[in-house]
């Protein structure tokens, strides 16, 4: 998943595709470069962000998730409102990506359970202005899992169809560094929402956050930067997806397409051989002794 924000203050990319062309420009790019998907969004929500008007957050997003669909490109809205939600499905949006799990808007479940789409249901716990504070836990897998599980319970009574949710534990939102190796390290038990069964397709959004760039900070303690942390994000995104993350969000996406292939390899020869064919019915694809 590529990511356009249409925004001026985006915590990553603040600014770079602000205007209706650039971001349709930008999302077309990121399709040719490999993603299956383009994020659009037109809020903020780094740490510390305050909200924009809903009419502000449509101007940013309509026209752009408008331009892409019409070209074509899968879309999904990152966005935590039901009424921007709907004018983007109206525009040609495929999934809402709401970073609140249904919680900052008591309407999103239903609209998205009335237009059948996929949704993205991120562990959240209050709005950007405060979150961090909310940055407290025993024991973080536990309890993104069942505050999760509350969640996912709650927008399926609304007629959510499970079938179509994606699980996210929300990175860097309400969480600390800790926080965010715990939970990236234990994606089965997220997938799963900590109970047995099948699991949920998981979402992993890392890419450039602060954590990366303070783990990569140099010897006197500065930071790396937003844009000097893509290697690190790649990285992040080897690592899911051989772990069998459905989805990782990202805002450069070439090297990131690269890291999933490789992962997809890794799987696939990691996994069980699948039985002998019977006698004389299967295809040969190598000549004895080839290497692949
Ligand atoms: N992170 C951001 C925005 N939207 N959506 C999902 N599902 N998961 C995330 O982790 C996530 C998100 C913040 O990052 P950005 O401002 O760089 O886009």
């Amino acid at each position: 998943m590529g990511v356009v924000n249409v925004t001026p203050d985006s915590f990553s990319d603040g600014g770079a595709w602000f205007g209706t062309g650039a971001a349709i420009a930008r999302g077309l790019e990121l399709v040719a470069q490999g993603a299956d998907i383009v994020d659009v969004g037109g809020e903020s929500t780094r740490p510390g962000a305050q909200r924009i008007p809903a009419d502000e957050e449509l101007r940013r997003v309509g026209p752009v998730i408008a331009g892409l669909a019409r070209e074509g490109v899968p879309v999904s809205v990152d966005t935590m409102r039901a009424e921007v939600a709907q004018a983007a499905l109206d525009a040609g949006a495929r999934l809402v990506n709401d970073v609140s799990g249904g919680l900052a808007d008591p309407d999103m479940p239903r609209l998205v359970a009335r237009a059948g789409v996929s949704y993205v249901v991120m562990h959240w716990r209050g709005h950007s202005h405060r979150m961090q504070d909310r940055a407290i836990y025993r024991d973080a897998v536990a309890e993104v899992c069942e505050e999760l599980r509350q969640r996912v319970d709650a927008v399926v009574a609304e007629g959510v169809d499970p079938s179509l949710i994606v699980v996210d534990p929300g990175l860097g939102f309400a969480k600390l560094p800790e926080h965010n190796w715990q939970l990236l390290t234990h994606l089965d038990q997220v997938s799963r929402l900590g109970m047995n069964g099948p699991g949920f397709p998981v979402l992993v959004g890392a890419s450039r956050k602060r954590f990366l760039g303070k783990l990569l900070a140099a010897p006197d303690g500065t930071p790396r930067s937003f844009g000097e942390s893509d290697d690190a994000t790649v990285a992040v995104t080897a690592l899911v997806a051989a772990a069998g993350a459905w989805c990782a969000r990202v805002h450069e996406v070439p090297a990131n397409h690269d890291a999933v292939r490789i992962a997809q390899a890794w799987r696939a020869a990691a996994a069980p051989c699948p039985p002998e064919p019977a006698a004389g019915g299967g295809v040969v694809t190598k000549a004895a002794g080839e290497r692949g």
